[in-house]
């Protein structure tokens, strides 16, 4: 029988087949000799040890379609990156950073903004003006009142898609919406540090439908751009694509005269905002690298 590991934990697999069962499987020998690792997402062969208890013995790999180094998992079809519009406030330098570690593992994103309840539209207008251009899908949500969830089923959609974003957004309790079977562990939020507490500690994948599959992970605060140097940084920026004519080459698009993005930036064709902050996470970047 065929299935996807869904959770590792321990030498012990759990492994979700056709069926709709989970058997909880051991690795035969042959992997540990030939040093080969398996990973949530993967797709495995497994032989049933005892049915009525559900356990299995994982025979062989199906080659993997993609591997992510972060989060690692295998066979990942997209990124649904979450944030709240209000408590957690949204980091953008952060959310851009996430973006570009996804980005430069060639990964599609879907972007979500959780929490609409708790601002204006005004607010939810900004948020969208920022991002309309940076070559995601968007989606707005309320998880608490199930509002946006029926547009992100519809993009989560036959796909395994890993779920990444600061700890307190709602990423838990948007998984928790898009099933009905199994539960996820949601958290409130700390008041003391008005952040999240980390409910979820590991990666595990939760079926959602027949081919649909939503990997939580524990939420994050800071983490390292997977870029080799900041020159690299404008190719993963969509709204900088139309404007090549600059007037040196390489163009850091920072300082330079006769640059063509700082040009559109000014004539209000790119968004400021999203410009501003490139500025500071090439700068970083480039600080960073000297050490
Ligand atoms: N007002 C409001 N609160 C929400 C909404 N969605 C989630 N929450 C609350 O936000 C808190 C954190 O939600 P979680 O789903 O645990 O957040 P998480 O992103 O999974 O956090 P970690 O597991 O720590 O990474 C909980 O108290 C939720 O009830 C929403 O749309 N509106
Ligand atoms: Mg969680
Ligand atoms: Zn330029």
């Amino acid at each position: 029988m065929q299935g996807r590991i869904i959770k590792g934990i321990a030498g012990f697999y759990y492994v979700y087949c056709d069926d709709g069962r989970t058997y909880e499987c051991r690795a035969r020998g042959i992997f540990r000799k030939d040093g080969r690792k398996i990973l949530v997402g993967d797709i495995v062969d497994i032989g049933i040890l005892d049915d009525k208890e559900m356990t299995g013995s994982i025979s062989s790999l199906v080659p993997r379609t993609s591997e992510l180094i972060r989060p690692e998992a295998a066979n990942v079809d997209q990124a649904l990156i979450v944030f709240s519009l209000a408590d957690p406030r949204p980091d953008l330098i952060l959310l851009d950073k996430l973006l570009l570690q996804f980005f430069a593992q060639d990964l599609p994103v879907v972007l979500c903004f959780n929490k609409d309840d708790l601002v204006t539209d005004d607010d939810v207008n900004r948020v969208l003006s920022i991002y309309k251009d940076c070559g995601c899908r968007t989606f707005i949500t309320c998880a608490s009142q199930g509002k946006g969830i029926d547009e992100l089923k519809e993009a989560l959609k036959g796909r395994l898609s890993c779920v990444a974003g600061p700890s307190g957004v709602g990423k838990s309790s948007l998984v928790n919406c898009l099933q009905d079977s199994v539960k996820v562990q949601t958290g409130a939020i700390s008041k003391k540090i008005a952040r999240g507490k980390h409910t979820t500690r590991h990666s595990e994948i939760i079926p959602i439908s027949s081919g649909t599959f939503i990997m939580d992970t524990p939420g994050f605060y800071s983490f390292d751009v997977l870029l080799k140097d900041e020159g690299e940084l404008a190719s993963y920026y969509n709204e900088f694509t139309p404007y090549e004519g600059c007037k040196f080459k390489p163009c850091s698009h920072t300082h330079e005269p006769g640059c063509a993005v700082k040009q559109a930036v000014e004539e209000g064709l790119i968004n400021n905002e999203r410009y501003e902050n490139y500025v500071q996470i090439y700068n970083e970047i480039k600080s960073s690298r000297r050490y």
